[in-house]
């Protein structure tokens, strides 16, 4: 316990550490280290100010969120909690100073706010982040902050979780100063001077609990609440804890101090308990426990990627140069003429552009990160390229050509990847005479912008590979999931059946506007019928065609969307699809729709019924999860939490529900079970339970804790 705080004396001044990889959390020991090292200074008298610093990389990133779990599960933590330690470095008779290098968020933060001071390096970052995991601040940071940068910015960090730079900190009074220099010893001579400095001042140190001056009026305050609320209901559709954040910080104008902290308290507390926050803190583990591969352990070495090149610049393959780019990796990007390469780059400006009047980026990074993708219908430095990624049409001949052409140009140990939906990994590797560098990188449209890469093992991928791809996710600011070479891999697989079963349910008699409405009221970016408007109908039409084993013959197969392409209704691409829509993307019901759905009804025998709200939520949910635990047992996914992943960052799945596997295992196997079941009796074949299911249901199991390995 004593190693992860300590504490030391230098030129007057008490300097207490904390030292607990990787990025000093306050597991237990911690706030009793901070504790007993503020006590003991407190009474030293060679000590006139104390500085509270990280040692490593960071400052604190918060409370140990491993413990929230043990105390929702009864299994409470004892020690002091983090408001004591708070308390005392506010209550000290000596002034205290945080020290802040690389982040001070949520319990971290609220630590530095019991300070009489904070100091950082310019790099720091700090933050609220707390409704990221389904919580709000639950150490006093509600009626803190608003005291220190005022109601609007408390409630923006608190609210949205965002953090903030120390330039932004520094102006909004959040910290005192920033410390010029880089590094650690920078900071830390920089804090025992600071800290030495107040503490031969006379002037008494103000507590942040008693500061006033930044606090609104009760009617301003519910103004800007209304407003903050407006907006999180808007960004953070679903999300519980970003409006009971508002609340709580309102309560920093509404009540005295010792009345706002004990209802942020209880605020904290009910979400702490709700299955929102248990979802979102499950997404915050599974996303880092994706990034480890069994067998392919941390320290394999990976192949450095300092120069890239893409062929094909079409919807995917100019997202990607753009990934790349904005990596800060230079990047060549070829098509076949000209003309292609022109409309590609045409897109490509647009987009930056695009995002530069929306604050993303300025004028210079644009101008950067254009530089470095050189367009050209040549195969020029690609033979200096460290990985080279196809993004042509979704052909195999044409993949397989093109992998042939790769194969002779690249320099020996570049990695070869293919960015196809479906296509066989192995098949297209087989095109080229070195099978164990070629890897999938499936990138989700709009690829500069979707945060999830799929990286597709093949049978002969190298182990080195694989962990290149993995470090590469991160370096394009990528999730990286590694999934099995079966068709649609995970994600195109599962959504499959999916969507499927939503086109059954608008042929048996549901409304698509209420297919979709029911979906979006769970949570979901959108319904799964306007999804499939947005990425153009033709493009399942053609999957459809090309891969007939996915029908059978005696099967029931999805009509609707065939229907509608044959109409030349491919979705937005056309102006019409499942709806039609209007100049501003407007989304309106089309009667011409409703016809040809009776139409197919009729033709095909098939009964149309009144369909409830729940039903279309399970037919489609529950299809999902269905695939998931095949593709479970199968091992085309690590584990249940990666498909939880997959679904969240590359789908729209709400992150609030944990992705459909851990939203399976809240609902409880055994029912799900029962209702797959009962759908199997009432439609067949597409419903037979997967045995994975079965045997979860059968032992009380979840997904979850289910493991191929022990299995
Ligand atoms: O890890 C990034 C991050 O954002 N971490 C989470 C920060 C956060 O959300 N802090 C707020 C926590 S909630 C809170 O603080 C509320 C509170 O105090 C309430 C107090 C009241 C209690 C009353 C009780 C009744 C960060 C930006 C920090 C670093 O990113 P990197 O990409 O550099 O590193 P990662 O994300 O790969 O992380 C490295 C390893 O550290 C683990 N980890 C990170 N933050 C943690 C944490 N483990 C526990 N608690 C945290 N706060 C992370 O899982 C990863 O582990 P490995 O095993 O995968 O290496
Ligand atoms: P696209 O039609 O927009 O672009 C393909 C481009 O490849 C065209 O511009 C074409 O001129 C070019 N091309 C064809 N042959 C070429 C060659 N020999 N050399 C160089 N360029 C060539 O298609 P897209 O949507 O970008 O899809 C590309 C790949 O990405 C496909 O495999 C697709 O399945 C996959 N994918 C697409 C999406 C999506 O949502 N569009 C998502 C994930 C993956």
């Amino acid at each position: 316990m004593a190693s992860l705080v300590r504490t030391s004396v230098e030129a007057g001044v008490g300097v207490i550490t904390v030292d607990n990889p990787p990025v000093n959390a306050l597991s237990p020991g911690v706030p009793e280290g901070i504790l007993a090292g503020v006590e003991a200074f407190v009474s030293d008298e060679r000590v006139r100010a104390i500085v509270l610093i990280g040692a490593g990389r960071t400052f604190i990133a918060g409370a140990d969120i491993k413990e929230f779990g043990k105390i929702t599960s009864g299994k409470k933590r004892r020690g002091p909690g983090l408001v004591t330690v708070v308390h005392a470095l506010e209550d000290s008779l000596k002034p205290t100073v945080a020290a802040i290098h690389g982040f001070a968020f949520g319990g971290g933060l609220e630590v530095a706010q019991g300070c009489h001071y904070r100091i950082a390096l310019e790099s720091a970052r700090v933050g609220q982040p707390e409704v990221k995991l389904g919580i709000i601040p639950g150490a006093q940071g509600t009626q803190r902050l608003p005291r220190l940068a005022g109601v609007a910015k408390a409630l923006e960090m608190c609210a949205l979780g965002d953090p903030i730079s120390a330039a932004e900190a520094h102006r909004f009074g959040i910290l005192d100063a920033v410390v010029p220099g880089a590094g650690h010893d920078d900071l830390r001579a920089g804090a025992v001077r600071f800290a030495g400095e107040v503490g031969d001042s006379k002037e008494t140190h103000a507590k942040v609990r008693e500061r006033e001056g930044k606090l609104c009026s009760p009617d301003e305050c519910r103004q800007l609440c209304g407003a903050a609320a407006a907006k999180v209901r808007k960004v953070r559709r679903g999300h519980a804890a970003p409006l009971r954040a508002i609340e709580a910080v309102g309560c920093s104008v509404t009540m005295p101090f010792a009345e706002g902290v004990k209802r942020e308290s209880e605020i904290f507390r009910e979400c702490l308990f709700s299955t929102q926050s248990k979802a979102l803190i499950h997404l915050f583990f599974a996303e880092r426990q994706a990034r480890k591969i069994p067998d392919v352990p941390k320290d394999t070495p990976v192949r450095p990627i300092r120069a890239a090149a893409v062929l094909g610049a079409g919807t995917m393959g100019g997202g990607i140069a753009m990934c790349y780019a904005n990596a800060g990796i230079p990047v060549r990007l070829k098509e076949v003429t000209q003309e292609a390469l022109e409309r590609g780059m045409a897109t490509i400006r647009m987009n930056y552009e695009r995002s530069a009047k929306r604050g993303r980026f300025t004028a210079e990074q644009v101008r950067e990160r254009l530089a470095l993708i050189t367009p050209q219908t040549t195969w020029d430095g690609f033979g200096e390229a460290d990985i080279v990624v196809e993004a042509v049409f979704e052909n195999m001949a044409l993949k397989k050509e093109v992998f042939r052409e790769i194969d002779a140009i690249a320099r020996k140990g570049a990695v070869l990847a293919t960015n196809t939906s479906t296509l066989d990994v192995d098949e297209i590797a087989q095109a080229t005479s070195r099978p164990q560098d070629v890897i999938g990188h499936h990138f989700f449209s709009p690829a500069n912008i979707m945060r999830l890469l799929e990286i597709v093992r093949g049978k002969r991928t190298a182990k080195d590979v694989v962990a290149t791809s993995m470090m590469l996710a991160k370096t394009l600011r990528k999730v990286g999931v590694l999934v099995g070479n079966c068709h649609g891999f995970v994600g195109n697989r599962m959504f499959h059946p999916y969507r499927r079963e939503a086109q059954f349910l608008a042929e048996e008699g549901a409304r698509p506007v209420d297919i979709d409405r029911v979906l979006y009221e769970f949570g979901a970016a959108m319904g799964p019928l306007a999804v499939g408007d947005l990425a153009g109908l033709d493009i399942g039409m053609r999957v459809r065609k090309e891969a007939p084993h996915l029908y059978p013959p005696g099967v029931r197969r999805p009509l609707a969307e065939d229907a509608l392409c044959e109409l030349g209704r491919y979705g937005q691409k056309t102006k019409k699809g499942w709806y039609t829509y209007g100049d501003d993307r407007s989304r309106h019901e089309d009667p011409e729709v409703d016809a040809l759905l009776l139409e197919i009804s009729a033709a095909n025998g098939i009964e149309r019924r009144s369909i409830s709200d729940d039903e279309i939520l399970e037919r489609t949910v529950f299809a999902l999860v269905n695939e998931g635990a095949r593709i479970l047992e199968e091992g085309m996914a690590l584990r249940s939490s990666d498909i939880d992943v997959i679904y969240a960052y590359g789908y729209g799945f709400p992150p609030f529900r944990g992705g459909p596997m851990f939203y399976a295992d809240l609902v409880g196997l055994d029912r799900v079970l029962d209702s797959v079941r009962i759908l199997h009796a009432d439609h067949g074949h597409w419903w037979k339970p997967a045995p994975l299911l079965e045997q979860l249901a059968a032992e009380g199991g979840s997904f979850s804790k289910w493991s191929a390995a022990a299995a």
